[in-house]
Order: C-alpha cells, then sequence, then structure tokens
C-alpha cells in the first residue's frame, strides 16, 4: 500500500494582520492579507516531508442503513415478542420472568429468558428493566459510571401518578396517567424485540403530539414524525438531521389536552436509533439492556428537574465563565494572540478569555507547546499580562495521545510513556495497543475504563499547568475521532508523525446568504486569496512507504455472531452519518478494548463523558478549590455534572444561527446549562451582517464565544465597525445583568432547570407557543427575540401571556402592545437586537466593565419591572464566584408591592459595593414622594411611566445588601 509522502497547504497568516487602529476599519467589512505557505505541517518541529496517512486507510465497508433498506425486516412483523408469567408484587413494584414465544432472531440472537422489574422509585419516578436472565452475553452498563438511581423513598406505588398496566402475551405494557387518565405510553399491538445486537420497543403516541429531546443533532427543538433519530457519537461537522458528538436518549412528550408533561429516558450507552411517526415512536437498539425511566412532570419544568436529578445536577460554573470569549483556529503564534488582544482592548469591546486552538502544541501534540510559534517564555508573559488584568486564557486538550516514533531518538514524548506505563490506554482485542490517527500522527486513546488512567491524566494536566497556567480546559475530537479506521497504526506507528489523510484548513469558500449585497466591496479581495490557493502548486510525491495492512475484521454479510456478536458490522445498520456508515469510519473502531474487557461497541458514546470526568477531576488538584472550567465536544446524560458543551462545527450561515436556539434549548433539558455555538460561524467565511447580528444573539447563551475556521477570514468582533458598535450593545446588556445571569446559573445547579428556556417552558398551557424557537427567555423575566435571516431591519415575535402579562422593552422601557398569540413586527435594524422585559419580574444588575472581575467592583442597581397590578419579585445569588465548596453566599430576596420595594437579604458572603440605581417600570402615574428608608429622594426622573434614581451609594455605603431596604414612590 501507498503512502504518498505529500505535503499540505496551511494558510499561515490568514489571520495576521488586522489592523488595531479605528481609522482602519471600512464601514463594511476588513479582511486581513493574507500570506500562504506550503509548509510541510502547520506546526514548526515537523520535518519538510511528512509521510500522510494513505487515503485508503480512512474508507470503511459499505454498510446498508436499515431504515433506507426497502427489503430489510420490520422487527414488528417477524418477531413474535415474549409472554410474562410468575408476577410477583415486591415492596417497590414487580417482578416477572419473560419468556420468548417463538424464535426469530432478526438481527441478531434471541434471548430466551427475560427478567422484568417494575420498580417505583419515587413519587415522580417509575422505572422498567428487562435484561436477560443469562446476563453472560450483555452488557450491563455500571451505576458507578453513568448514575443509575436507585429507590428514593420507599413508595407504595398507589402514591405514584404512573401506573403500570400490562398483558401477559404477548407480553406489552402501558403507562397510564392515574390523574388524568391518559395513556403516556403504551407497547400494546408490538412485540417485544430481544437479541443480542438489537431491542426493538415501541410505543403509541397521540396525533398531534409534541415531543423534544432525542439529542444530539441539528434539528428544530420538536421531534416531529417523520424524524430518525440516530444516537451514535460522531465527529462531523454539525450536517443536518445526523447524528452529532453527543448522544442524548431522553424525551419530553408535552400533552396540551391535559396540560401535563412526562419525560422517558432510556438508560443504556449503545448505539441507539428512534423513529417518531405520527402516531408512534419506536426505540432501537444496538445491545445491552433496558432500563427506562418514567418521570411523571406534571410540568414540563418538573421533567426537566425530574430528569436532570436523576443523571446528575449540572456544576455551578465560575463566575468569570460567563464573560465573552474569544477563540479561533489559526492564531497560529502568541505574538498574533498578543494583538488579538490589544485589539479587544483598543476596541473597547470586553474580551474575558482568549483561547488557542491546536495551532499552539508543538505538532499537534497534547501538553507541549510550538517552540518557534509559542516560545514558552513569551507565551507565559501573555498569560500573566491576561492574568493581571482579570482575564483568563483557556488551550484546547485533543483526545487522542501521540504515539512517538521508537526508530526516532529524538522523538521523545514522555505523556506517552507514562500512560503505557500506567496501562491507561486502549487496546486491540489481542492486547496490544490500539493505535488510530489524528491531528499529530498515529494516536493511542485514553481508557476510561481503566484504574490508572486518572492519576496519569491529572498529572500530565498538573506538570502542563506549571508551564502554561490555563485556566479552564476545551476538550475536542472526543467522541472518540480518528481519521483512520481500525487499528491502522499498529504496524506503521514507525512512520511517525504522519500527515492526516486530507490537506489542513484551506481556506473557506463560501459566504452566509445575502454577502454580493451586504459586503461587495469585499468580494474582489476574496477572489484574490482564493486564486493563490488554487495556483500555487502542491509538491509532488516523491517516495512510498509500504503497509502491511490493519487489524480491522470486515464483514460484509452481516452474519450474526453468537456471544457479544458482530460488533464491527451488526447486522442492524444504524444510519451513522460517516461514509459507508461504517461505525469504524472516523472513530476508534467498535472492537477497541477498554483494560476491564469492555468494547467501544458497548460505550462509544461514553469517551466524551469519561474525559470530561477525568478533566474535571484533574482541575481540582491543578487549581485546588477552584471550580473547573471546561467545554466539552461530546457527551452523554450526566456530562453536565463537569462541564458544558458547545455546538461544534456548525457554519457561518443564517440557517445555523437559527438551529443554535433549539441546540441551546436540548442541551437545557440534557442537563448542560452551559451551551453555547461558535458566534458568527465556524466553517465558511463569516460576513459583517451576519457577525453583526450573531455576536448580539450570542451575548444572551449562557456560552458566549466567537470562534472560527482555519482557513476563514478573520471574525473578530471589531473586524467591522458596525459590529464593533453592535457588540459593545449587547455586551453591555450582558454584562449589566451578569448578576441575573449568574443567579440562574447558580438555580441550574441546584434545581436542573437551565437559565435559557423555551417559551413552552414558561407558558406550557399555550400550544401556539410550542413551535416558536427563534425567541427565547433567559431564566424568566427576559425575552430574547433576535434576527436570524439576512437583509432586514425587523423582526417578528410573539409576546406570551398577554394580555395578563406586560413586557417592557430593555431599551425604552415601553410597554409592547401585543394581542394574544399575534406575531409582532418589530424594529430592529442593524445593531438592534430586541430584548424585553416580563411585568412581575425585579433584575439586580451591575454596572458594566471590561471583565466580569471588574464588574463584580462596581454599583449595583435593581430593575423592577411591574406587572398589571404593579407587583414584582425576583431573586439574587452572589459569592465568590469561583469556591467549589461555598462557605459564604447570599440570597437577597426582591418584592415590589403597593409602591414600595424590599430587599431582604440573609446569608453570610459579604458584598461591599453600594446601591447606585433603582428603575421602576410601568409606574402608573408621576410619584409626589419618593424615599429609600427614612431618606427622602428629591432627585429622581420620571419618563416613560418609569421612575429612576440614581447617586443612591451614599446612602448604602455598607454595601447594597448589608441589611434590608424599602424603597418606596407614593
Ligand atoms: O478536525 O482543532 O470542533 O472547533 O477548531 C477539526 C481544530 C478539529 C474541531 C473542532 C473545532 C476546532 C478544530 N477541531
Amino acid at each position: 500500500m501507498l503512502f504518498a509522502k505529500k505535503t499540505a497547504f496551511a494558510i499561515t497568516a490568514l489571520a495576521a494582520s488586522v489592523s488595531a487602529s479605528p481609522a482602519h476599519q471600512k464601514a463594511t467589512s476588513t479582511f486581513s492579507t493574507s500570506v500562504i505557505s506550503s509548509t510541510a505541517s502547520a506546526t514548526s518541529s515537523a520535518t519538510s516531508e511528512v509521510i500522510s496517512l494513505a487515503q485508503w486507510a480512512t474508507i470503511g465497508v459499505t454498510q446498508y442503513p436499515n431504515i433506507f433498506d426497502p427489503s430489510a425486516a420490520d422487527a414488528n412483523d417477524v418477531c413474535s415478542g415474549y409472554s410474562l408469567t410468575g408476577l410477583k408484587t415486591t415492596e417497590t413494584g414487580l417482578y416477572g420472568r419473560l419468556s420468548l414465544l417463538k424464535e426469530c432472531n432478526v438481527y441478531g440472537y434471541d434471548f430466551d429468558e427475560l427478567s422484568l422489574f417494575v420498580e417505583y422509585q419515587s413519587a415522580e419516578r417509575l422505572n422498567i428493566q428487562i435484561q436477560p436472565v443469562d446476563l453472560t452475553y450483555v452488557y450491563i452498563l455500571p451505576d458507578n459510571l453513568v448514575s443509575k438511581p436507585g429507590v428514593e423513598t420507599l413508595t407504595p406505588f398507589v402514591d405514584s401518578d404512573l401506573v403500570f398496566a400490562y398483558t401477559a402475551s404477548p407480553f406489552s405494557f402501558t403507562i397510564i396517567r392515574k390523574s388524568t387518565g391518559e395513556i403516556l405510553f403504551s407497547t400494546a399491538g408490538n412485540p417485544l424485540v430481544y437479541e443480542n445486537q438489537f431491542i426493538q420497543f415501541n410505543t403509541s403516541l397521540p396525533k398531534g403530539h409534541f415531543i423534544t429531546g432525542l439529542g444530539e443533532s441539528i434539528h428544530g427543538f420538536q421531534q416531529e414524525p417523520g424524524v430518525n433519530k440516530t444516537l451514535y457519537a460522531n465527529d462531523v461537522g454539525d450536517p443536518i438531521d445526523a447524528n452529532i458528538y453527543g448522544v442524548h436518549p431522553i424525551y419530553v412528550d408535552q400533552r396540551y389536552g391535559t396540560n401535563t408533561t412526562h419525560g422517558v429516558y432510556l438508560r443504556n450507552s449503545h448505539a441507539q436509533e428512534v423513529l417518531i411517526r405520527e402516531q408512534s415512536l419506536t426505540w432501537r437498539l444496538l445491545g445491552g439492556t433496558l432500563d427506562i425511566y418514567f418521570f411523571t412532570g406534571p410540568t414540563v419544568k418538573d421533567v426537566i428537574t425530574q430528569y436532570v436529578s436523576t443523571i446528575g445536577l449540572p456544576n455551578l460554573i465560575p463566575y468569570w465563565s460567563l464573560g465573552f470569549h474569544q477563540c479561533r483556529w489559526g492564531y497560529q503564534t502568541s505574538d498574533r494572540l498578543s494583538e488579538v488582544i490589544e485589539n479587544f482592548r483598543k476596541f473597547d469591546i470586553p474580551l474575558e478569555t482568549i483561547w488557542t486552538d491546536i495551532d499552539y502544541m508543538d505538532s499537534y501534540k497534547d501538553f507541549t507547546t510550538d517552540p518557534h510559534r509559542y516560545p514558552l517564555e513569551k507565551f507565559q508573559a501573555v498569560i500573566d499580562a491576561l492574568h493581571a488584568n482579570h482575564q483568563h486564557y483557556i488551550p484546547i486538550v485533543d483526545a487522542a495521545i501521540y504515539h512517538p516514533s521508537p526508530l526516532n531518538k529524538s522523538d521523545i514524548y514522555p505523556v506517552f510513556d507514562d500512560g503505557v506505563a500506567a496501562e491507561a490506554f486502549l487496546k486491540n482485542p489481542d492486547g496490544s495497543l490500539y493505535i488510530g490517527a489524528v491531528w499529530p500522527g498515529y494516536t493511542v486513546y485514553p481508557d476510561w475504563l481503566a484504574s490508572g488512567t486518572q492519576d496519569w491524566w491529572t498529572k500530565a494536566m498538573v506538570d502542563w499547568h506549571k508551564k502554561v497556567p490555563f485556566d479552564g480546559i476545551w476538550l475536542d475530537m472526543n467522541e472518540v475521532s480518528s481519521f483512520c479506521v481500525g487499528s491502522c497504526g499498529s504496524k506503521n506507528y514507525t512512520q511517525n508523525p504522519v500527515h492526516p489523510p486530507f490537506d489542513v484548513g484551506g481556506p473557506a469558500t463560501t459566504f452566509p446568504l445575502g454577502f454580493n449585497i451586504t459586503n461587495s466591496t469585499d468580494l474582489p479581495y476574496y477572489n484574490s486569496i482564493w486564486y493563490t490557493y488554487t495556483h500555487t502548486p502542491s509538491p509532488s510525491s516523491t517516495a512510498s512507504t509500504t503497509s502491511t495492512s490493519t487489524t480491522v475484521s470486515t464483514d460484509p454479510m452481516n452474519t450474526k455472531a453468537p456471544g457479544k456478536g458482530n460488533i464491527n458490522y451488526p447486522p442492524y445498520a444504524i444510519n451513522h452519518q460517516q461514509g459507508n456508515h461504517d461505525l469504524a469510519v472516523h472513530a476508534v473502531s467498535p472492537n477497541a478494548t477498554h483494560a476491564d474487557g469492555t468494547v467501544d461497541y458497548e460505550v462509544h458514546s461514553l469517551w466524551g463523558y469519561g474525559i470530561t470526568n477525568a478533566t474535571y477531576h484533574a482541575l481540582l488538584e491543578v487549581l485546588p478549590d477552584k471550580r473547573p472550567f471546561i467545554i466539552s465536544r461530546s457527551t452523554f446524560p450526566g456530562s453536565g455534572r463537569w462541564g458544558g458543551h458547545w455546538g461544534g462545527d456548525n457554519s457561518a450561515d443564517w440557517a445555523y444561527m437559527y438551529f443554535s436556539i433549539p441546540q441551546a434549548l436540548s442541551f437545557g433539558l440534557f442537563g448542560i446549562p452551559m451551551f453555547g455555538v461558535d458566534v458568527c460561524g465556524f466553517n465558511g467565511n463569516t460576513d459583517m451582517e451576519l457577525c453583526n447580528r450573531w455576536m448580539q444573539l450570542g451575548a444572551f447563551f449562557p456560552f458566549y464565544r466567537n470562534h472560527n475556521y482555519l482557513g476563514a477570514i478573520d471574525q473578530e468582533p471589531y473586524v467591522w465597525e458596525s459590529v464593533t458598535e453592535a457588540t459593545r450593545t449587547a455586551m453591555a446588556i450582558r454584562y449589566e445583568i451578569l448578576p441575573y445571569y449568574y443567579t440562574l446559573m447558580y438555580e441550574a445547579s441546584k434545581t436542573g432547570i437551565p437559565a435559557m428556556r423555551a417559551l413552552s417552558w414558561e407558558f406550557p398551557y399555550d400550544k401556539s407557543l410550542a413551535s416558536v424557537e427563534t425567541q427565547f427567555l433567559v431564566g424568566e423575566a427576559i425575552l430574547v427575540t433576535p434576527v436570524l435571516a439576512p437583509l432586514v431591519d425587523y423582526v417578528k415575535g410573539v409576546f406570551p401571556g398577554v394580555p395578563d402579562e406586560v413586557w417592557y422593552d430593555y431599551y425604552t422601557h415601553e410597554p409592547v402592545s401585543a394581542g394574544p398569540g399575534e406575531n409582532v413586527t418589530l424594529s430592529a435594524p442593524l445593531g438592534h437586537i430586541n430584548v424585553h422585559i416580563r411585568g412581575g419580574y425585579i433584575i439586580p444588575t451591575q454596572k458594566p466593565a471590561y471583565t466580569t472581575t471588574e464588574t463584580r467592583k462596581n454599583d449595583w442597581g435593581i430593575t423592577v419591572a411591574l406587572d398589571k397590578v404593579g407587583s414584582a419579585q425576583g431573586t439574587l445569588y452572589v459569592d465568590d464566584g469561583e469556591s467549589v465548596v461555598v462557605e459564604d453566599s447570599l440570597v437577597v430576596d426582591f418584592v415590589a408591592t403597593h409602591g414600595s420595594l424590599y430587599t431582604f437579604p440573609r446569608g453570610t458572603y459579604d458584598v461591599c459595593q453600594p446601591l447606585g440605581s433603582i428603575t421602576v417600570l410601568g409606574v402608573d402615574s408621576r410619584p409626589s414622594v419618593v424615599s429609600l428608608g427614612e431618606t427622602i429622594i428629591s432627585n429622581f426622573t420620571y419618563v416613560n411611566n418609569t421612575l429612576s434614581v440614581g447617586n443612591l451609594q451614599s446612602l448604602t455605603r455598607a454595601g447594597a445588601w448589608a441589611t434590608p431596604l424599602v424603597f418606596s414612590w407614593k
């Protein structure tokens, strides 16, 4: 086999020279100069000629996805199911035995005898477990790996609102909501199919259902009839309606007829497929056991709390992580990084955290820095300066670990050697190291189920932090990605470092819809970059190396195998998005083996969850007593306990700005509230108009980060004057309401209810809101209505709850005039994002500054938005923003009624900043007397039914929340 010697193009300085002077900003957009070179590798320590991984090694064996195969057997037609016998009640539920009625072996081998357990675990949760009586060939997902909730309170099942009913033969079960008599879930009419590599059950659904959840995919919020959801962790750049990075087998079923909601969670780490139809849902699993949890709700927020506390509540984020994050693939030198940091300062755009992508690494090896491009001392000076300015630094850490070549004495990589010594890496079935390929060349993969892996990982992080004092970690490629099929490096790793089998980071070739109109002046410039790139000759291949083949076994016949079966080519082929639908394409192969014998096939989608867990615990050692901050690409139920998530490789186009909202809402209910997407778009070039709108929209997401593809034009917000201004406007709001946002993140860590919310969660009785996913709420009090299309200066939005609710414009304090269900047209010129405050709510604020730390040192404010009867309430939570174990905290309750605002502080956390201002929206008439405590305040303004007082500092010197306050207007 040929390994072509090849060089890759890299745009080394596309991002190199945006001017830092405002005078250089153009009204539309500015491109930086680009230098295109043909270095052998994007990092310097590689030699000028590098062997590339052969193309053939990336290609799998074609599988025909079952859902597209018209000749595929339908298990519901060919299987007969089981019959239930020996049903007994237990202390907490039922136990029974299921016997196979007739052999079927449709996509594997039938299990003859199954055990059925029904357990009423709490008043809110019912668990059904079905597993083979003989557990020899079945994978049982360990409790200590993925939380397995048990019986919480000894509830006799009569106390539950859920009733389990059944038919004995063929066995089926039905879950009924007692209080409404509604059937929530029923397998009646379809057989249970339970084989070693295929499990299937169905439920009927009412017509017109509203199902959400089931991720991760790029899709609208609702999972409507026709959806085929494939759940299998996958490294791919955000195609629409395909399986991507994370796996979340949970759905929420919101029933408008009875205004009740329930949730269904399937605790299983195998590949899955869920088919949603007008009146049914079919769930397919490629192994393991059935472990289903039903949550009673009855409100949708109840379901979220019930589910998220089952899988693990999200960790409380550090306060600083709510600041703005700037990232890109292509900050190629530490000088460039400094320049970007300075540019933000010069343009007065708050920058909390700068991130580096794989550019900083020495030949893409984790825990290294490139000696020439990121010389350590210089790099350290950049990080020290950030810290001195209350700013932060986050590096990427890739999943795979470089395997040095033993033939090259100078190819030294202790992180690898230490990992081998710790037995920390995945193996082949024969016990040798599993060796795939990622950026650095042939790589090995941490085995998160092996006992020595955590300590090895922690040590690597602790050691590295001594050199590169990072503040958080960005976890990428953890699906877990491999560029070749199988253990392709087993016989070839001496060729390391090999280059990826594709060119890295060529110029982006697309622009957003409408670009030619709004940004026409940039087109010739862009075309010239593309011309240079396509006319630079590629050095020809000069040598070849032979390779013996890999260890991948190929069984295109899909033969059924007993035991664990044919794990590389399971008889039921899921619609896996990768080339040929082969499970081993662009990922570690299903037969990669963990220390305890578990194969990747059984826990594939848990790899990213494993590294997030391990990194969280490593960070607790790196920065003792500081809350770890992690953003991970691959996630699984429970990942939220350790980290947040970004939406992966979206595209710089309007559609992806829209998709960011349903993706965020879904991750909210997945228990991962710290979510955001690559603002301004990753793949493709962005443009001024899109980036303007997106920088404003992103400011209302919990995780706010601009990130960009290597070969795309610059997109820091200062690149365009209009984006600079739009960004400052939106960031001023974000930083002003940080106390409110942080309080919401705190609540998320206690209840699971995310900060960013669907309208259908807050107004569950209004079916017309179910489909709204172009607007969202931050908490209960702030409604965001972004522009999601080019070339418009207005936006349409609904105002939920009217006429009972009143919504005030954030900027003008004007109440919105809207009828129930009315799609109101709002003015939205470029640079203006519609934000509304809901009457009845009180929002604590702080005067915004450049960083969150400086903002925390500023005066407080209170915004009171009165409802129709002149009342409002709110809460503030404050602590030091960083302790893992919070010893001192402060909660302030706010109530406004009958012309007075009362604050009720309690707790031990000291806040010394005074209260500077109070603003009351919706005051009917000009007050004659305004007072704070005993002091009459004569200096107030009353405009637009808004009462504003400032300069209260002298009255609250001991700190805004030192004592309860009464503020009155009469
Ligand atoms: O295969 O590190 O999703 O954010 O910039 C690409 C380079 C690898 C994928 C991540 C993206 C990141 C990029 N990475």
